[in-house]
């Protein structure tokens, strides 16, 4: 049975632009996703995006939409609790699965994840959109935990999207004058509230698409970092066709100013009889 989440949770979400939900995906899901992760790397669907390893070691996989060409990612994106809690955290009537993507870090990456927020990277505006993060593996400093800073949703700006390394796929982001460059965060720390937590399989974090976050890269030799998000939609998101966004999220089905209603957007709250498989 779904959570029923507290308004503790929800008003924490809403102030801090991110939270962690303990215990969220059961074992069972967790196994059919390691296993489909799994799959993905070994017969990539035809999003990857791949990134060259720094100095040759490890392998940072990347990968979106694979909820279109795999039934497992499918059934999970669709049939799983975390619509019904996206419509809780976003207090929406209506939820629409955006997308899914994989940033695998195997041991031994050393490849960081740069900081950004999420949205000016998606081709809608609108406030109700969040992604959900987890692991099927433990998630730790070491290997690479998200970092996030607190609040910074509230912020209202629009960082510039630049691509996460030298890597495989055609991802050139087209300059938008609106768009800020993200500040060197790393070289005042001290001046953000930045926040992390470590993640057991199961748990997971939840954050605003404008909340900014990056990662370090997994130094463990021994220990994977599968990481797997899914992003969805409430109410009041709508198409947009301002420069920027990345090519592979575009849609020529929609005009700007549509509410989200095409097929690669489906319906997941309330849930639908038509997407069980
Ligand atoms: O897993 C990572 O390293 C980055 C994840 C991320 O940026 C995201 O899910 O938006």
């Amino acid at each position: 049975m779904t959570v029923t989440l507290s308004e503790k949770e929800i008003g924490a979400f809403e102030t801090d632009g991110v939270i962690v939900l303990r215990g969220i995906v059961t074992p069972r899901w967790l196994d059919r996703i390691a296993s489909a992760i799994d799959r993905d790397i070994a017969e990539p669907g035809p999003f990857i995006h791949g990134y060259d390893t720094e100095d040759g070691r490890g392998k940072f996989h990347g990968n979106l939409r694979i909820w279109e060409n795999d039934p497992e990612f499918n059934d999970f994106c669709l049939n799983s609790d975390l619509p019904a809690l996206a419509a809780q955290l976003m207090r929406s009537d209506r939820v629409n699965l955006l997308y899914d993507q994989l940033f695998v870090k195997e041991s031994d990456t050393p490849n960081p994840t740069r900081w950004h927020n999420d949205q000016p990277y998606w081709p809608i505006r609108g406030r109700q959109v969040l992604s959900f993060w987890f692991s099927p593996d433990p998630v730790t400093a070491e290997t690479g935990a998200l970092e996030f800073i607190r609040g910074s949703h509230r912020w209202d700006k629009w960082f510039q999207p630049e691509r996460f390394g030298d890597t495989t796929a055609h991802d050139h982001y087209e300059r938008n004058p609106d768009y800020e460059p993200i500040p060197d965060i790393d070289a005042a720390r001290d001046d953000y509230d930045i926040v992390s937590w470590e993640l057991a399989p199961g748990d997971a974090y939840v954050f605003h698409a404008l909340t900014v976050h990056g990662a370090g890269g997994n130094r463990r030799a021994d220990q994977r970092r599968r990481g797997y998000t899914v992003r969805y939609t409430g109410d009041d998101i709508r198409y947009d066709t301002r420069p920027g966004p990345n090519a592979n999220l575009q849609s020529e089905t929609y005009a700007d100013g549509d509410a989200l209603n095409a097929p690669l957007h489906p319906v997941v709250w309330p849930a639908q009889r038509s997407n069980r498989r």
